[in-house]
């Protein structure tokens, strides 16, 4: 858990919060380090998820197609991760804000579900890339899409725990915590993860084990999350483009995130091309782009400290 207490520089906070005040339309982007705090690994920064693995080996349509058992466990590890942890004070400090300015939006990154868990309005929350909760049809002639499914396992053979004791036989906790850590380190303990590696301890599943649509029958069921390669939803990417276009942005928030995955990173530079100020909060200001550590202000610490301090 990020746990180091940001104290936001009062000079900072002051002219930030006198500015927060006069705004009218404000948007913010976010990134796993928003969910840092509860317990959420990040992609890229210290400990991230993906700093043991190449991400592309696990989060684009060709893994899937290649070996759909081992992306399905990469999702199923990572549904159960973010089933048991909580949203933290950042998430429920920007669903406040959406409640207090109906012309405030949030662009989240994230697809571990917890700014909808914080009760984010709906219509002010965007999730650029799909959700773990969302699983769809891979058959061509079938459209079958189901949201905000929970269940975990998914199916039996994707019991994490259970996977997991597989790995570590030691593994006493219940909360699962332990056991995801061992498919963590048994998904890719030194560098990228070799999906052919036949010694990758990750136990093969067939097909057949894996989820399947309920409606055409047979179709492998996938992720609902957008892929490396894939394009974002057309339905998210026109709202998104239809706020942007309506008029000046006063404020851009550009929250635990490295900003180098697009097209959502580009929606910081529409911003600043609408006279939007910027504001970054971040834990380390070498992970995020040159252009934005020098934003209008730079809150440096945990982004579930800092956000409902400077958004209160
Ligand atoms: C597409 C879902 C085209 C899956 C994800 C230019 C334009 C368009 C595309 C591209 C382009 N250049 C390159 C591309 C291709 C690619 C891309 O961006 N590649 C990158 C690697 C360069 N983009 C795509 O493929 C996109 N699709 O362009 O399609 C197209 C068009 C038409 C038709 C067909 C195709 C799709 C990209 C979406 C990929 N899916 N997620 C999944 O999650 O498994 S991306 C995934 O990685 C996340 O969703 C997230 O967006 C990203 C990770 O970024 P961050 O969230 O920032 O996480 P990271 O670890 O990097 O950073 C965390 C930060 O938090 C760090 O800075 C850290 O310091 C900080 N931090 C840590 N702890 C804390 C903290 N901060 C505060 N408090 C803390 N406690």
């Amino acid at each position: 858990m990020a746990s180091s207490r940001a104290v936001v520089p009062a000079a900072d906070l002051q002219s930030f919060t006198e500015y927060l005040s006069g705004c009218k339309r404000v948007i913010a982007l976010l990134g796993a380090g928003i969910s840092a705090s509860s317990g959420l690994p990040t992609f890229r920064g210290a400990g991230g998820l993906w700093r043991s693995y190449d991400a592309t080996s696990l989060a684009t349509p060709e893994a899937f197609q290649r070996t759909p058992g081992l992306v399905w466990q990469f999702y199923s590890y990572r549904r159960h991760m973010a089933l048991q942890a909580e949203p933290n004070k950042a998430h429920y400090a920007l669903a406040e804000l959406s409640r207090r300015n109906q012309d405030f939006i949030t662009l989240s990154q994230n697809v571990d579900g917890l700014s909808p868990r914080a009760l984010h309005p709906s219509k002010q929350l965007h999730l650029l890339h799909g959700s773990l909760f969302d699983v769809k049809c891979t058959s061509f002639y079938c459209d079958y899409v189901r949201e905000n499914d929970f269940t975990d396992p998914l199916v039996p053979a994707l019991d994490i725990p259970k996977m997991a004791a597989g790995l570590n036989p030691s593994a006493t906790d219940k909360t699962g915590e332990e056991a995801a850590q061992a498919i963590h380190n048994a998904m890719g303990t030194n560098g990228d993860v070799d999906i052919s590696d036949a010694s990758n301890p990750i136990p093969q599943l067939n097909e057949d084990e894996l989820p399947k649509c309920t409606k055409c029958k047979n179709g492998l069921l996938r992720p609902g999350v957008v892929w490396f390669g894939e394009a974002l939803p057309d339905k998210t990417l026109s709202e998104v483009d239809r706020w942007v276009a309506a008029g000046p942005i006063d404020l851009c928030l550009v929250i635990g995130t490295s900003a180098r995955v697009w097209p959502a990173a580009g929606y910081v530079d529409e911003a600043r091309s609408q006279g939007a100020r910027i504001a970054v909060c971040n834990m380390d200001s070498s992970d995020t782009p040159g252009d934005l550590q020098f934003g209008d202000w730079f809150f440096q610490g945990d982004a579930g400290v800092i956000v409902p301090e400077i958004l209160k």
